[in-house]
């Protein structure tokens, strides 16, 4: 890869790829299943269509990027990693390499407020982020500000919530009834300990922080770490009228169990996801769209 930077903005090495993810326009589908390990990225890849062959880019940032197609429709799969940073940089560089609107569906795995078990799916309708209040004294104390903040909650986008909450009903057999759930909110933290309320060697002033989020947000229902900031970017987007080329198709269809496999209790074998179509009206804003569906790895 040629690296020199032309853009401060926007960085791009020569040939026009992004800098972290490594691609170009062209290498990346307006469809696309994001996930934290490659592992689970590469089982979805298996489903993908023989036919053409797959394009598969790992960076040195470390974000795998798997492009083909699924029932001949384009779709990519991309693994992040963990994290707030690396789920901005996924969304903003592959909207850069993007014509029309972008769907994203995420799927990971997730630790559960609720007495929900393990292998259940939640879907969450929304997402709030709790974070780190930096600014607070964690040496000593600080009468004066709160250890962690919590946001206001932002939603998934309706339709494509709705279409994987339809199809994971669908495929569910009759005897996992109730552990598909769409109506619960999902709280984002910026760490997998301080801010989760794991008590370790540092003074993380957070033994009463799980009972706080309970307290303050109604039907919080699972703790992760990317959700948030992939909904705040989706809905907050502005996109600029296209005059050309925005990729126009119908409806269609994306695998999404595989990125369960590795994690307890696979409940599903398959499920495809009916996506809504892209937009078709060149003159129109593109949209990105944003949703979850997340497995419950432990409870607490
Ligand atoms: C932490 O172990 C990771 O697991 C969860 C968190 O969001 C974080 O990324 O999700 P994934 O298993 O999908 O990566």
């Amino acid at each position: 890869m040629k690296d020199r930077i032309q853009d401060a903005n926007f960085p791009k090495t020569e040939d026009g790829r992004v800098y972290h993810l490594g691609i170009r326009a062209g290498e990346v589908a307006n469809r696309i299943i994001t996930v934290g390990s490659t592992s689970r990225a590469e089982s979805i890849a298996k489903m993908l269509d023989a036919s053409p062959k797959l394009f598969s880019l790992y960076s040195e940032r470390g974000f795998l990027t798997i492009t083909g197609c699924y029932k001949s429709v384009p779709v990519s799969i991309v693994c992040i990693g963990m994290g707030a940073p690396n789920a901005d940089f996924f969304i903003r560089e592959v909207r850069e390499c993007l014509c029309g609107d972008m769907l994203v569906i995420r799927l990971g795995s997730c630790g559960c407020l609720t007495d929900l078990p393990v292998g259940s799916l939640v879907l969450p309708a929304s997402s709030v982020a709790c974070t780190r209040n930096v600014d607070f004294d964690f040496a000593s104390y600080d009468p004066w500000e709160v250890p962690y903040k919590l946001s206001k909650p932002v939603s998934a986008d309706p339709d494509l919530h709705r279409a994987l909450h339809d199809a994971l009903e669908a495929t569910r057999p009759p005897s996992l009834k109730n552990l598909v759930v769409s109506n619960a909110v999902n709280a984002s933290t910026d760490s997998f300990y301080s801010s989760q309320g794991r008590q370790t060697s540092f003074q993380d002033h957070n033994a009463s922080l799980i009972d706080h989020l309970k307290a303050a947000v109604s039907g919080l229902t699972t703790l992760e770490m990317e959700t948030f900031w992939i909904f705040h970017l989706a809905a907050s987007w502005r996109g600029v009228k296209q005059s050309s080329s925005a990729v126009n198709l119908p409806l269609a269809t994306v695998p999404v169990v595989p990125a369960f496999s590795g994690i307890p209790s696979g409940i599903l074998e398959k499920v495809e996801v009916h996506l809504p179509g892209l937009d078709k009206d060149t003159s129109s804003r593109p949209v990105i769209r944003a949703a979850a569906a997340q497995m419950v790895f432990a409870s607490r």
